[in-house]
């Protein structure tokens, strides 16, 4: 008999949509193989968790059979690639997710392993490295991330990508993308040689340049890239090695073409729109929030049934947000009302009464399934964020905008280098507090105080809070003040600003 191991399974879902029923596939499926709660991830797609290692094919076949696939949702490969949610600009989000699915598909590993080990498929006999044109033999030297960016919404938080892109639109018509490379956020705690770094902006490409230009990157990368330390494999750190300019002459000869200037962009937040919003198409969009991106029942919050009813009646479709949001999207005028109806009846309705920080929080899963915590996130998030609203009601914040980001460990898989205001877990209720970024994602935030605990978190920014409320500029957000009043202590190291 073998102990009951379990596993996560994460969905590679480009852009985040699905539909109506792939929704009940994936509620089916976590209810009968996993622990009957979906997640959805700041990649915007769903994980699993809890399955035991002799449901894994059953669990895999299903979700293949739902018409979605696991593939190169993790390990050394582009990963699931994002795309902004937008639900005001239809038009532009069929063409930003059209273009994140055609990345997706364009840079999918081309083994049939996955299929010989999961879906009974036939065996891949010898190895097959002559059908692994970008990756090779060996794939690349680390994960690989690319995000589309609608302005102005950065919702995606496009410069924490390997590859991030943002969408040039001109009425209406693509006209192409800005190229920003090398974002990253893993940190190391004690090893000052790892940091986050935001991507630096190298040009612009148009729309028929783009699959090879992502696939120059990947090459150079693939070719450059640290395969001797781990922690210095990602691509942020051969751009830094290296070189801007020796990486752009790199991608530039591969690609066969000069980049071309970059174009005016402007973001306003990073963050999600919570309620009811009309596309420009008349269709209808409401953005839930959902805690940390958890969907299951409980007694308060029975929203796994809730999201299940509605997907049983929605004609439009499902999109998850880099910001563990859901958009119950596409939604016909005549339709809003029963929805409306579930939303009321499940408790989705906590959007309309949130705080400004309570609506721009994002935490990592951490414990207990991430074996690399060494501070809660997912868990804390539900008992911090009262203490931290009590701050904000005592000072007349509450409805003051404010990125917060938790995260177990210094990975940083809630992007906590881009909190206004963040916690970044160092061991059993500790973290370091880190201030300052804006409300844009354009500038990393700065360690404040190293492992400290609750009381000395929250007295902290009693004072910080106190500050603002008193001093600040009108509409001047909470890390831009900081900055301002020069608060903050010096930023440690200098990639931190977005060149541009
Ligand atoms: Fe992450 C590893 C969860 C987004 C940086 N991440 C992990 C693992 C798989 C732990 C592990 O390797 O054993 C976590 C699984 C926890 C669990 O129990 O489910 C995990 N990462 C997540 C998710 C689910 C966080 C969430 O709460 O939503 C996100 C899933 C994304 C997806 O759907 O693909 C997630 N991870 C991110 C992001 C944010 C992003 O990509 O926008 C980052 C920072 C951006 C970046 O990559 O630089 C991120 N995760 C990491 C890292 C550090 C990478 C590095 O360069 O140092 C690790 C550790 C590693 O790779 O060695 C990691
Ligand atoms: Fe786990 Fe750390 Fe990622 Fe949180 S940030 S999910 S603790 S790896």
């Amino acid at each position: 008999l073998e102990p009951a191991w379990q596993f996560m399974i994460r969905a590679r879902i480009a852009g985040g949509v699905v539909s109506p029923q792939q929704w009940l596939a994936f509620d089916e499926i976590a209810t009968t193989w996993a622990n009957h709660s979906l997640r959805i991830t700041t990649r915007q797609t769903f994980q699993l968790h809890g399955v035991i290692k002799r449901h894994l094919k059953k669990t895999m076949a299903a979700i293949n059979q739902a018409l979605i696939s696991t593939v190169a949702a993790c390990g050394d490969v582009n990963r699931n690639v994002v795309s902004s949610a937008n639900p005001v600009e239809s038009s532009a989000h069929r063409l930003a997710l059209e273009w994140a699915s055609r990345l997706s598909e364009h840079l999918k590993p081309k083994t049939r392993a996955y299929h010989e080990i999961w879906l009974d498929g036939e065996p891949v006999v010898g190895g097959e490295p002559e059908q692994e044109p970008l990756y090779g033999p060996t794939y690349l030297p680390r994960k690989f991330k690319i995000g589309i960016a609608i302005p102005p919404t950065n919702d995606v938080d496009v410069f924490a990508q390997d590859l991030g892109l943002i969408a040039i639109i001109e009425e209406g018509r693509l006209q192409g993308f800005n190229v920003a490379v090398g974002g990253g956020m893993g940190t190391t705690h004690g090893d000052a040689s790892t940091y986050p770094r935001l991507a630096s902006i190298i040009g612009f490409v148009r729309p028929d340049q783009l699959l090879r230009l992502a696939e120059a990157v990947i090459e150079v990368q693939r070719d450059f890239g640290n395969r001797q330390v781990r922690k210095h494999a990602r691509l942020k750190y051969t751009i830094d090695h290296r070189g801007l300019e020796w990486f752009v002459h790199e991608v530039e000869q591969r690609l066969g073409a000069a980049l071309t200037a970059s174009r005016p962009w402007h973001f306003e937040h990073n963050g999600d729109r919570f309620g009811w919003l009309q596309g420009d198409d008349g269709r209808w969009h409401l953005t839930l929030r959902t805690e940390a991106g958890r969907i299951a029942d409980t007694e308060a919050r029975p929203w796994l049934t809730g999201l299940r009813e509605i997907a049983r009646i929605h004609q439009g479709d499902f999109r998850m947000t880099c910001n563990q949001n859901l958009i119950i999207a596409n939604v016909p005028a005549d339709q809003r009302a029963s929805i409306d109806r579930l939303v009321e009846q499940f408790g989705l309705t906590g959007y309309a009464r949130q705080s400004g920080l309570r609506r721009n929080s994002v935490a990592c899963v951490a414990l207990p399934t991430c074996a690399l915590a060494m501070a809660e996130s997912e868990r804390y998030l539900p008992l911090l964020l009262p203490r931290l609203e009590a701050l904000l009601d005592k000072h007349g914040l509450t409805d003051a905008p404010i990125v917060f980001r938790l995260s177990g460990c210094p990975n940083g898989c809630s992007r906590p280098y881009l909190g206004e205001i963040a916690l970044v877990g160092r061991g059993p209720g500790r973290y370091d507090l880190r201030l300052g970024a804006d409300f844009q994602g354009l500038r990393l935030n700065r360690l404040f105080r190293e492992n400290i605990a609750e009381p000395d978190i929250l007295a902290e920014l009693d004072v910080l809070l106190a500050r603002y409320a008193r001093e600040r500029h009108e509409a001047e957000y909470f890390g831009d003040f900081l900055l301002r009043q020069e608060l903050l202590p010096e930023a440690v190291h200098v990639l931190n600003v977005v060149e541009y």
